[in-house]
């Protein structure tokens, strides 16, 4: 049967709000209250990769627009136990990126964290949430579905698990994609080396050069969902962190000053809600997920 395009993007759209709505749901129920997200600051994510800066100068001050309110999620946590967010991250990633479908250079996500959390405890919050979106859209959103022609199935759990160590024996280089690929049900890659990862996930006190921290990666060759960890907390830890990852004190020192004056323990993540409607409907390209897309490296888009 032919559907037109439009139709088509109404359905998307309408699962993505579903999408928000019982995420909301699901958060509230587990004791998460909702802030409103950080655009501009003088501190952001560092990330792991390239990425152009969006910096702007705000009375002649280097503000940057957020690649990850991580930093901002630990200080939150001085007031509320539990917060989450849908976070307007920008990065503007290379033009290679473009070809594999899963990037925006402007992308929200739905970032959350939890006082006192273990990465065990932050991984069943993961998993009780995809699981609760996943059988909300089933059920209210039937006839989208079925004109994205997508059958979904809500995920077993606890999801399998795999370390980083093993899938790279397995996959080389190029684990995220292959390892997606050959998944038939989400599943977490945990374990991370130090050394790929940003300075705030933290390190394993068994497990020198191991991180406590996860990404969970979409079956069918949709690739990564989300990440996070526990994080790094105390003033000693960070700084050590930043050193060993040659990043400037400097570039830090608000966030420097409340790690002085304490930063609680937590562990989060943050989930690609473009992404999560991508995998939910079944879409070719991201681009598909969303109204006014940015993709790496083509210009014009409004
Ligand atoms: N939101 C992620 C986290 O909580 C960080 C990121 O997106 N870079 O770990």
């Amino acid at each position: 049967m032919f559907v037109p395009r439009e139709e088509c993007f109404v359905a998307v759209l309408k699962v993505k709000d579903e999408i928000m709505q019982s995420g909301r749901e699901y958060l509230r129920q587990q004791g998460f209250t909702e802030i409103l997200p950080v655009i501009l600051s003088p501190i952001t994510d560092p990330l792991h990769h390239d990425t152009f800066d969006g910096t702007v100068s705000f009375y002649g001050h280097p503000y940057q627009l957020t690649k990850s309110m991580i930093l901002h999620k630990q200080i939150a946590l001085r007031t509320l136990p539990r917060i989450y967010c849908f976070s307007p991250n920008v990065r503007m990633e290379s033009a290679e990126r473009a070809g594999l479908g899963r990037y925006l250079a402007e992308f929200v996500q739905l970032d959350l964290e939890a006082r006192d959390a273990s990465r065990e405890e932050i991984m069943q919050i993961g998993e009780g949430l995809v699981v609760h979106v996943i059988a909300t859209v089933i059920n209210r959103c039937p006839a989208e579905l079925s004109r994205l022609g997508r059958e979904l199935s809500v995920p077993k759990t606890p999801f399998p698990r795999i370390t980083f160590c093993e899938a790279k024996e397995r996959f080389g280089q190029t684990l995220d994609d292959s390892l997606s690929a050959s998944l038939s049900a989400p599943t977490w890659l945990i374990d991370f080396p130090r050394s790929v990862r940003e300075f705030y996930d933290r390190e394993d006190p068994q497990r020198p050069d191991i991180l406590l921290d996860m990404d969970l990666i979409y079956p069918e060759g949709y690739g990564e969902a989300l990440s996070g960890g526990e994080r790094e907390h105390t003033l000693l830890r960070i700084l050590r962190r930043l050193e060993q990852d040659a990043l400037d004190k400097d570039k830090f020192f608000q966030y420097l000053a409340v790690a002085a004056a304490g930063i609680p323990p937590s562990a989060g993540f943050g989930i690609g809600i473009e992404r999560l409607t991508r995998f939910v409907c079944g879409l070719d390209q991201i681009e598909q997920a969303r109204l006014f897309p940015k993709t790496p490296g083509k210009i014009g888009a409004v």
